[in-house]
């Protein structure tokens, strides 16, 4: 049976959450703005990695409204999430500090559990000059996206993929 667990998209508003799942799993970009409404649930599998063997693993993406902010972990959407990640928009930097604040409110209510944090948008890095590094997160957790371009997206979950595993949670 397919190792199979419950990711949370978490992220304030408009930072391009449901962009980065969309590129993920249909490798398309909308530059049309739909925002979220609740909570959306989506299936991605990982491949298995390259080297090393491994089974592949199917992520279930909880794609939630950025309106929640730290809300969202006094709602049951979270219960039996193994991971997060967690998005910023390069362009606004208080959706970094958002971000910094759901990351350490996951690890308050999951301790342990893996994250990632993705500053999206990075197509739009020369609009950001200027734009702070998320001071307080841990380098290796941080990686700098674009959903429009796809850099960085399948490299990111992947990576996630591999902690779930090496954790077995
Ligand atoms: N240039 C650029 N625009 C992006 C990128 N990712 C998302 N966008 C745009 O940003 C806007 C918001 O993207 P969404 O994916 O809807 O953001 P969200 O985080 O899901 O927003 P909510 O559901 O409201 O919380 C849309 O107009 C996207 O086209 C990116 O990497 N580069
Ligand atoms: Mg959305």
């Amino acid at each position: 049976m397919m190792l199979t667990t419950k990711v949370m998209l978490l992220g304030d508003m408009g930072v391009g959450k449901t962009s980065i799942l969309y590129r993920l799993v249909h490798d398309r970009f909308d530059g049309q703005y739909k925002t979220t409404l609740g909570v959306e649930v989506l299936s991605y599998d990982v491949p298995a990695p390259a080297v090393g063997g491994g089974e592949p693993m199917r992520l279930v993406l909880w794609d939630t409204d950025g309106d929640f902010g730290t809300r969202i972990f006094d709602t049951v959407y979270v219960a039996g999430a193994s991971a997060a990640i967690i998005v910023s928009d390069v362009t606004r930097p208080q959706t970094v500090t958002r971000m910094n604040e759901l990351a350490s409110s996951f690890e308050t209510r999951f301790p342990g559990r893996p994250y990632k944090a993705l500053v999206n948008k990075i197509d739009l890095a020369d609009a950001a000059a200027g734009a702070v590094w998320p001071e307080g997160l841990a380098q290796s957790n941080v990686k700098f996206v674009s959903a429009k371009t796809s850099s960085g997206i399948a490299e990111a979950f992947a990576e996630l993929a591999e902690t779930i595993r090496r954790r077995q949670f």
